[in-house]
């Protein structure tokens, strides 16, 4: 199949900056501040709204429908995990066009949706001790990156993000007994197993450790609608939330490139060997299964094969002085790999 990927013209797309991309691939982390618009942020803010109060249910946590947040929700959660397979606004968030414009720069153009977390963290509670996302969630090969989207301010008193610049380089330390879970099991001769990962006690959490050799170990904090995308083997952490009246609500997503083989389904079972038709086809084409939004949410992909690069197109030939020039194709050769 010939095949080029479209980015879609819209007026409000975001286009990811040459510098963007090479402090991403440098630090393991790139902020988008502003990236999602106050309406979209108020939507989202308004379905965390309606999560504490029970005016929309949440499976373990069925409330009495109140005008006030319930403090059993919050009691009961720090986070909930996946909402986008149950409510609409989750599933429109997680698939946000212009969270995918930059992940079809940084990881694209097949994006791919996996995963969703909401964070609600409020105070004296939430916090995640040092860890790499590639420990849980797989895929093959290795592209899986996060998104997090502030819904309100956060800042090291109500337990933003930290995150060590530069530790994308690190392997993924894996738990003893987690063979064949990570990209290269058995293949490193020096490789220290990961303990407790991510555990907040840094005396009992090994990761720490590796952290610690990263000098410019830093927090983000961020303002509502900015977005931090993070590479899955960046060592990045949080802390519990210290403030005594405030929340820290985040809407954290998982994606990948489309082209990676996906056997998670967030430790529920799936069927045959990988679980990417469970999967969200965001942006892009695929040859693997995938699946379409279960409440609607428009997607803007082309029609499979609709791409450019079938005959025709100039070749770049060695000219005799070294350079490299555009020819048409000579007879017998073609850029078509049916
Ligand atoms: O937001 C947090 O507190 C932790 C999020 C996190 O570490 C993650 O999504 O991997």
């Amino acid at each position: 199949m010939s095949y080029m990927a479209q980015a879609t013209a819209r007026p409000d797309r975001y286009l990811v900056g040459a510098d963007q991309y090479s402090s991403y691939k440098q630090n393991g982390f790139l902020k988008v501040p502003g990236l999602i618009a106050a309406d979209d942020i108020a939507r989202l803010l308004a379905w965390t709204e309606d999560l504490m109060t029970g005016r929309v249910q949440v499976p373990g946590a069925e409330f009495q429908p109140s005008d006030k947040p319930n403090p059993d929700f919050l009691q009961k959660f720090t986070r909930v995990h996946m909402l986008h397979r149950l409510h609409e606004t989750a599933e429109w968030g997680l698939l946000h066009p212009r969270v995918l414009d930059v992940l079809e720069a940084l990881i694209g153009p097949d994006v791919t949706a996996l995963q969703s977390m909401l964070f609600f963290n409020p105070p004296g509670r939430g916090g995640q001790g040092w860890h790499q996302d590639a420990y849980y969630i797989r895929t093959y090969p290795e592209t899986l990156i996060g998104a997090w989207i502030a819904l309100e301010e956060a800042d090291v008193d109500n337990g933003c993000l930290w995150v060590a610049p530069g530790s994308s380089r690190e392997p993924i330390y894996m738990a003893e007994g987690q063979d064949g879970w990570v990209h290269a099991n058995g293949v490193f001769g020096d490789m220290q197993f990961a303990v407790n990962a991510s555990n907040l006690d840094d005396e009992l959490n090994s990761l720490s450790k590796v952290a610690a050799r990263y000098p410019d170990v830093t927090p983000v904090p961020m303002k509502p609608g900015d977005v931090l995308f993070f590479e899955s083997h960046l060592l990045h952490r949080s802390y519990p939330n210290r403030t005594e009246d405030r929340l820290r609500r985040a809407y954290v997503c998982h994606y990948c490139n489309a082209r990676s083989w996906v056997p998670w389904n967030h430790g529920s079972p799936y069927e045959g060997d990988s679980a990417n038709y469970l999967h969200i086809l965001a942006r892009g084409q695929t040859h693997l299964p995938y699946a379409k939004p279960a409440f609607g949410t428009p997607l803007d992909l082309p029609e499979p094969g609709s791409g450019i690069g079938k005959g025709g197109l100039p070749v770049m030939m060695a000219s005799p002085d070294g350079n490299m020039e555009e020819r048409q194709q000579p007879p017998g050769m073609t850029d078509d790999h049916d």
